[in-house]
């Protein structure tokens, strides 16, 4: 059984939609952040970096959203949601993964830094317009990339889809400009993915609290 470590709207989201898509059964940890799961010891454990999400599976613990997001849908290759290794579409499917975690999330979480999550003294908010030049350089390469096609990668939804859908859903939350030919209706379209939804509503465990007794995870 799948165990993922997560915290829902948050990069954990990709692997859960991922194994939605699947149909395969996992257990959903959550690392309330607002109780201070992601430093517990438990956690660290897990994640030294204290991020989510992680993944455990039998003796494998794996962290980073694409390193967790490609072995498990390497590891179902009949639910079609990876292209083969070594085949062009998988080198499409590795670019726009790629792409979405080095271009176009950078500038969001450049945004997201400033904005709350460093400690106070870091933090320059003029940054942000920095962050929206770049961000528009990547929507508008992303869009031309896209052209009119209704998946990332040939005809069919694959892994890169998650990536980028993910990534533009958290533009919008940010309030970013996505205001460019054919990413709104891709929006919209992943979107209303059913599995998509059942991994928005998913069940949630918790972790073992200092004090409290250890359970299934
Ligand atoms: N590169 C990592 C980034 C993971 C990450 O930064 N996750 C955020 C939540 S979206 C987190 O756990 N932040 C907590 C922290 O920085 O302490 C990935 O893609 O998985």
């Amino acid at each position: 059984m799948y165990q993922l470590f997560g915290f829902k709207r948050s990069r954990s989201d990709r692997p859960m939609w991922l194994l939605e898509e699947l149909g395969q059964p996992y257990e959903y940890y959550q690392i309330d952040f607002s109780r201070g799961d992601n430093r517990s010891d438990y956690f660290l454990g897990i994640n030294p970096a204290g991020k989510v999400p992680a993944l455990r599976h039998d003796d494998l613990t794996l962290t980073e959203s694409g390193a967790i997001c490609t072995y498990l849908a390497d590891r179902h290759p009949e639910a079609g949601l990876i292209p083969a290794a070594g085949s062009p579409d998988r080198g499409l499917n590795d670019q726009w993964v790629f792409f979405a975690l080095t271009e176009l999330e950078q500038p969001l979480w450049t945004a997201g830094k400033h904005r709350f999550a460093l400690p106070k003294e870091h933090r320059i908010p003029e940054i942000e317009s920095t962050a929206h030049y770049e961000f528009e350089k990547a929507a508008a390469l992303l869009s031309q990339g896209m052209g009119g096609r209704e998946f990332m990668v040939a005809d069919r939804f694959t892994v890169a889809d998650i990536f980028i859908t993910h990534t533009l859903n958290w533009a919008v939350s940010f309030k970013f400009s996505i205001d460019h030919p054919h990413l709104q209706d891709y929006l919209e379209r992943m979107n209303a993915r059913p599995a998509r939804h059942k991994a928005m509503d998913a069940p949630v465990l918790e972790i073992p609290r200092p004090g409290e007794r250890a359970g299934g995870a």
